[in-house]
């Protein structure tokens, strides 16, 4: 078993790659990865209480009927705070769709910092379907999961410690949300070191944990940035009533990203990975499920990969302002899921190939 192996707990990513379980994605395959859901004892120190009912929902409404693969990228079960069977008891509707997916052979679960003690459950019910990390194999190209904190020294180390301090003192204290609020500089290194790891091997990476989205290896404000490039190149060559339409797509590009710094500030800090001039695109971040706006998602359909929302409309209206974005809504409900990114597998595979 992988976690008898002491690699688990220091290993470098190129273990991370070998302990994984290989799959075939075939190019009709539907496949949804979700990460840091931290399902807690449904009390207020529980995170996952914001978004339970959207969670359950797509889940029940979406993600199940249209037959997607379920794939849990680690940091599901919060057991730094709680312990599993209060979790379990808290959130029954959760793992009985959990186990519909199992049943049917959609669900793999991967394992975070924050879950890491499933192991230590012999009769945890999805024992069989936990792995360290995941390859899928797309044609000759591997996309690998795994929740990403094997590139943080630190909780590699000491992620004992980080249990003990969550459930111990910073939970009494009711101090919320600490593992998240961890500072940017560190988040920066873990995607940092998985980007360099990625392209050195070829591949595309796929994490959670660090619950800052990114598509193609581009935070949102990667790619506000590079929109408000694009908008310049074509100004030039405008007419008149073109470039006056320019002019207020790049003013609203502004606005947003300026809100970004505002309502973000310590993710953003560092906002870009990387120096280089052209960015390779292999690295991508499901973001969490706990987001104050909703569930981020990446899907991978018919051979293309998503960047997804989720919201509840009763709480956000930001997505009906925008003529872009392509609304989904589900039926009887308040809920509503937009592409905030996507691309074909084949384009992100030649680009890593010509680039790196
Ligand atoms: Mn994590």
């Amino acid at each position: 078993m992988f976690w008898k192996n002491n690699n688990f707990l220091m290993p470098n990513l190129d273990d991370v790659l070998n302990q994984a379980h290989t799959l075939k994605l075939h190019p009709r395959d539907r496949v949804v990865i979700l990460s840091d859901v931290h399902l807690g004892n449904g009390g207020k120190m529980d995170d996952f209480r914001t978004n339970a009912d959207l969670f359950e929902e797509i889940l029940k409404s979406f993600y199940f009927p249209l037959d997607y693969k379920l794939i849990l990228n680690g940091d599901i079960e919060e057991l730094h705070k709680f312990r599993l069977s209060d979790i379990e008891k808290s959130w029954p509707q959760i793992f009985e769709l959990f186990e519909q997916f199992s049943l049917d052979n959609r669900l793999l679960k991967i394992i975070g910092n924050h879950d890491y003690n499933l192991v230590n459950h012999e009769d945890y019910r999805f024992r069989h379907l936990l792995f360290p990390a995941l390859k899928l194999r797309f044609q000759d190209n591997i996309l690998a999961i795994f929740h990403g904190h094997q590139a943080s020294h630190f909780l590699e180390k000491y992620n004992g410690l980080a249990h003990y301090l969550l459930r111990y003192i910073f939970k009494p204290l009711r101090i919320k949300n600490i593992s998240t609020a961890y500072d940017s500089q560190k988040q920066y290194k873990v995607e940092r070191r998985i980007y360099e790891f990625s392209n050195k091997r070829k591949i595309v990476s796929i994490i959670g944990h660090t619950h800052r989205p990114l598509f193609q290896s581009f935070s949102k404000v990667d790619s506000l940035k590079f929109q408000i490039n694009e908008q310049f190149k074509k100004y030039s060559k405008a007419d008149k009533s073109k470039k006056k339409k320019i002019e207020k797509k790049i003013k609203n590009l502004k606005t947003e990203l300026e809100h970004c710094f505002k309502k973000r500030r310590w993710k953003n800090l560092r906002s870009s990975l990387y120096n280089e001039a052209i960015t390779i695109p292999s690295l991508f971040n499901s973001g969490c499920a706990i987001g104050k706006r909703g569930i981020t998602a990446v899907e991978i359909v018919n051979a293309k990969i998503y960047l997804v929302h989720w919201f509840d409309a009763k709480k956000s209206q930001k997505y009906f302002k925008k003529k872009k974005h392509q609304l989904e809504k589900i039926n009887g409900t308040s809920f509503y899921r937009t592409i905030l990114k996507k691309e074909y597998l084949d384009t992100v595979f030649t680009r890593i190939r010509l680039l790196t």
